[in-house]
């Protein structure tokens, strides 16, 4: 069976990345999950133009050639959907149902949002910068075609890692991932990120388009109620790889290898239960523990009794965050990101399990990842822990 996305819905697309085939720390792009609300949209690099108007001293408009012009920046970020892990959930959420693999972990290259709005020099009044990606459509409950928008506050539109990205993984854009520009928002769930970026508009009132108002949002309560909350940054989170759940294993010693992310900070710690959460084993995280990255991790299991074991993992980020046990109602059908056992049959037969030999591919990917980082200067602070395999 070739490598390829797993199919949750056809037309449009979304489908997601085969978890069970992470053998490296970028996800390559042929395998990076795809979320489409509508079409995805037909673009022609000759006539494609990015207009930025709105709350500006000077509407611009961009050809491809005077974005591309600019000085780049380069960035590695996880992107998650907020409805990843939706299937899970019980009772049912509305929406796309997402197994574990609407995730994945890139190399983002494109022109600082920022330098482009300084171009354009923003009004006292802006508060908001809004993006318009090319594709429309219809939803179920908005039988008027729309576009596809999203706002970000200022803050985080003028971060210097909030990029106007155009290469992935040093490639341009496939045409499901935002071909030719997309906005990058990282340590953001997906959602943030308009692929077919066509329009940016600063504002001077919060938006409250569709894809902000009636869907991406949580409620959190508040002392006279609920309030409505629209889904930003990543929480924290990780996520058992291997063993697959359903796995039938031998008592002796099994690596239990996963990912962990922590939104717009590193992760600092992964821990496994294998007990139904009662005790914890630290894990070794595995290559760089940077923001903004997914962390790989591994656990030796050492397992002499026969059964059936729930496999638990939790994260925690530097400043102390950590994974909850339960989903939070509050979420709805997003943002979830509990610890979700992963059951393993344990059978009486004895067979030490042998480093599997992808193990040493992946560290030599590790290797030149951290190379090709020191290459680009990068601001992120590669740590490397586990000793020698690296
Ligand atoms: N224009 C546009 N941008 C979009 C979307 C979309 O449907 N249209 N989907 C968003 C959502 S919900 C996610 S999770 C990410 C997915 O990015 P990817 O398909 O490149 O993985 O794109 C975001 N940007
Ligand atoms: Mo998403």
């Amino acid at each position: 069976m070739p490598e390829q996305r797993k199919f949750v819905t056809v037309t449009p697309e979304n489908s997601e990345t085969p978890l069970d085939q992470v053998r490296s720390w970028v996800t390559p792009n042929r395998l990076f999950f795809v979320r489409n609300h509508f079409p995805v949209p037909e673009i022609d690099l000759t006539t494609w133009r990015l207009q930025i108007d709105g709350c500006v001293e000077r509407p611009v408009t961009m050809t491809w050639d005077e974005l591309t012009a600019l000085p780049e920046r380069t960035v590695f970020a996880t992107v998650e959907c907020a409805g990843n892990g939706r299937s899970f959930l019980q009772p049912r959420a509305a929406g796309v149902q997402w197994g574990a693999g609407a995730i994945g972990h890139a190399e983002w290259t494109g022109v600082p949002l920022h330098v482009v709005l300084e171009k354009a020099g923003l009004k006292p009044q802006a508060v908001e910068v809004l993006f318009e990606g090319r594709d429309r459509g219809t939803e179920p409950d908005h039988p008027e075609p729309m576009d596809f928008a999203r706002s970000l506050p200022l803050k985080k539109a003028l971060d210097s890692d909030t990029l106007l990205a155009y290469r992935m993984n040093g490639e341009l854009l496939e045409p499901n991932h935002g071909y030719p520009v997309r906005l990058f928002v990282p340590g953001w769930y997906g959602v943030a990120s308009v692929k077919w970026l066509t329009r940016i508009a600063v504002i001077d009132r919060p938006f409250r388009g569709y894809f902000q108002s009636v869907k991406y949002t949580v409620h959190r309560r508040t002392p006279t109620g609920l309030d409505t909350e629209v889904v930003g940054p990543m929480p924290v989170k990780s996520e058992i790889i291997r063993p697959p759940g359903g796995a039938a294993l031998s008592i002796g010693t099994h690596r239990v290898f996963g990912v962990a992310w922590a939104g717009e900070e590193a992760v600092a710690a992964v821990e496994v239960s294998t007990d139904s959460g009662r005790s914890w084993n630290s894990a070794q995280l595995i290559g760089p523990q940077a923001a903004f990255s997914w962390t790989l991790w591994e656990f030796l299991w050492e397992v002499a009794k026969p059964g059936c074991y729930p496999l638990l993992s939790r994260a925690v980020s530097r400043s102390g965050r950590a994974q909850p046990v339960e989903h939070d109602p509050l979420n709805g059908g997003y943002l979830i990101h509990y610890s979700r056992p992963t059951s393993v049959q344990i059978i009486a037969a004895r067979r030490d399990e042998e480093v599997p030999a992808d193990l040493h591919a992946l560290m030599y990917d590790m290797q030149v990842f951290a190379e090709d980082n020191a290459r680009r200067r990068l601001d992120v602070e590669l740590e490397f822990v586990g000793g020698e395999g690296i």
